[in-house]
């Protein structure tokens, strides 16, 4: 059932990869700075009829459509898709975008692969069988989380224009609060790759304030396949039928984190 997904990744990230005089696809969604281009549009369209035609009854729920069933979680397997994830990045030709897909059967993530196509670099994994990553070569090769503590850490976060009013300050002070007690802070644009990159041991302790679905479905079970944790701030399991606040990490940061009082 999943052997299809990242060959139809490859192929929708040509849509991608094919794109230019971004700035005049750009669309605004609701609020500020929330957009969406023609290539979002483009790369979900594309999967939508791919998926549809090959699992008739599958329901397909995507960050540009406007017609999602998140009641279909607890019942139906379910595809929970990001055309772009990164779409500010993909905008501005920063070459740090991916295209998501998640699978749940039953209200729990299955499969997930992530595909980052300007560094040809696939992320999947099965639940029960591992996290890997598939190298632009064709080398596919277990990934794992790290096993540092917070001291050692390189950090990374996510923001998103929207927050500015509401989420700003308190994710700076987070930010910041991290970047005093870790080695150093990252921030990509891609919540996707940050997951991608704590599950394979690159970074060590991953937060966002607020993240959708379709930003982490496919990302949790990589990260909790490859070994590592994701949660909500409070500790509790995230939500696949409405956004959340993640905090993602190895074993021994997650918990250093939670146990910091900051999140
Ligand atoms: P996107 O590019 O698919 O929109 C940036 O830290 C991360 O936050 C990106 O993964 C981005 O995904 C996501 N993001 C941007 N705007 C968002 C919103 N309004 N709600 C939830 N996540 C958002
Ligand atoms: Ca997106």
């Amino acid at each position: 059932m999943y052997e299809f997904i990242p060959e139809l990744m490859r192929e929708a990230a040509k849509i991608m990869l094919s794109a230019h005089d971004i700035d005049n696809s750009i669309d605004s969604k609701s609020g500020d700075a929330n957009f969406v281009t023609a290539y979002d549009i483009a790369v979900q369209n594309f999967l939508y009829k791919e998926i549809g035609e090959r699992l008739p009854d599958a329901v397909i729920i995507g960050e540009e459509s406007d017609d999602n069933h998140m009641e279909a979680l607890a019942t139906k397997v379910c595809f929970i898709i990001d055309p772009i994830d990164g779409t500010t990045n993909f905008i501005h030709n920063y070459r740090t975008s991916a295209i998501s897909v998640g699978i749940t059967d039953g209200g729990r993530v299955v499969y997930g692969a992530i595909y980052n196509p300007y560094q040809n670099l696939l992320y999947f994994a099965e639940r029960g069988k591992g996290a890997f990553v598939e190298y632009a070569n064709g080398t596919v090769t277990p990934i794992r989380v790290s096993e540092r503590g917070l001291h050692d850490a390189l950090a990374c976060f996510g923001t998103s224009p929207y927050y500015r009013e509401e989420l700003g300050d308190i994710t700076f002070e987070r930010a910041k609060w991290l970047f005093m007690n870790t080695r150093d802070i990252r921030r990509s644009g891609s919540a996707a790759l940050d997951l991608c990159t704590v599950a394979s041991g690159a970074v060590d302790i991953f937060f966002e304030y607020r993240l959708s679905p379709w930003d982490f479905a496919a990302g949790s079970l990589i990260i909790e396949e490859a070994g590592g944790v994701i949660t909500q701030f409070d500790g509790s399991p995230v939500t696949l039928d409405k956004p959340c606040s993640i905090l993602a990490g190895n074993k021994t940061c997650h918990r250093a984190a939670m146990e910091s009082g900051r999140f």
